[in-house]
């Protein structure tokens, strides 16, 4: 079971104002993802992609909403497949589709936890906080709102019902540079550990990183990483619908994925919003790829891990 990584594709689009995420898990295959991690030591079964059915619509009292039936039904069904697949493998990794689909993997990751008497944390890394109700969102893309179902805010009834919340306290975002109202006064008043980009200029990545990983480990937690493209710099990763200026650069990415690594707490992993239609020749789609290898021991050089030093 240890080194045992599964692959869901979740081709969701729904949650997303631009269409494209729905080619995302193709666009990971294509790049190598189920090539590069056996070469780590890693057993990697793919579970190919989930399916979801057209739906009828379901009306709410916030007519900016879209799609709200079928990502409903693609959180539902995410609950059972990602469940599984965490029953399946050490290490299952989803691959995306946009960010609605947290709503469906972070919840099942805690319930897996919760069923191994462990606590749920969740490293979010991410140009956005994704903290809106079903209410409170304005432009009524779903993909902005994972954060607050799953962590267990009001405002949700047309969403599933939630299986396992995940501790507010047990949420560490990063690289966050892009919040509405709504979301700024949640963060206030929820207390969110929220490591915004001009914190991360003042300290770097890894000080933070390193206090929330002993965190985790003190609290003998699980660890479910969600990473949206758009944490990263544009200029590194165009193929996002959603870009940011001033964001993750090639080396602090790389530098957050191997300290997961070397802290071997990682125990599922999101990769998320790939538009493979807005990528430059597959550039986004491998430079996600390497990042993952990353996480799962690809280095430079051996080192000692920290532990060791
Ligand atoms: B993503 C925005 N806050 O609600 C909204 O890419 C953006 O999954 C949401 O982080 C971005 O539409 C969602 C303006
Ligand atoms: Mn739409
Ligand atoms: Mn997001
Ligand atoms: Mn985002």
């Amino acid at each position: 079971m240890s080194r045992t990584c599964a692959l869901l594709g979740v081709p969701i689009e729904t949650g997303a104002s631009q269409r494209g995420c729905v080619m995302g898990p193709a666009s990971l295959r294509t790049a190598g993802l189920a090539e590069d991690l056996p070469t780590l030591g890693w057993q990697v079964t793919d579970l190919g992609d989930l399916t979801v059915g057209p739906q009828a619509p379901k009306a709410h009292r916030n007519p900016a909403l879209h799609h709200l039936a079928e990502t409903s039904a693609w959180i539902a069904a995410l609950h059972r497949a990602a469940y599984d697949a965490g029953k399946a493998s050490a290490v299952p990794v989803f691959m995306g589709g946009d960010h609605a689909m947290a709503a469906g993997t972070v919840p099942a990751m805690a319930r897996r936890a919760a069923e191994a008497g462990r606590p749920l944390f969740l490293l979010w890394l991410d140009a956005h906080p994704d903290l809106h109700t079903l209410d409170s969102t304005e432009s009524g893309n779903l993909h902005g709102t994972p954060v607050a179902y799953f962590t267990g805010q009001p405002g949700f009834d047309g969403f599933p019902a939630l299986p396992q919340k995940v501790a507010l306290e047990n949420v560490c975002m990063m690289g966050i540079r892009s919040v509405d109202a709504a979301e700024k006064s949640r963060i206030r008043e929820l207390g969110i550990t929220v490591k915004d980009m001009r914190a991360i200029d003042e300290t770097g990545v890894l000080a933070p990183l390193r206090a929330f990983l002993e965190k985790v480990e003190r609290n003998k937690g699980m660890l479910h990483v969600s990473f949206d493209v758009d944490f990263l710099d544009p200029s590194i990763a165009p193929a996002v619908g959603t870009t940011v200026p001033g964001g993750a650069t090639f080396r602090e990415a790389h530098l957050i994925m191997e300290t997961l690594c070397d802290s071997g707490l990682v125990s599922s992993l999101d990769l998320v919003e790939l538009n493979p239609f807005l990528d430059e020749r597959g550039k986004t789609a491998k430079l996600l790829c390497d990042l993952t290898a990353s996480l799962f021991g690809r280095r430079v050089l051996d080192r000692m891990t920290r532990s060791a030093y």
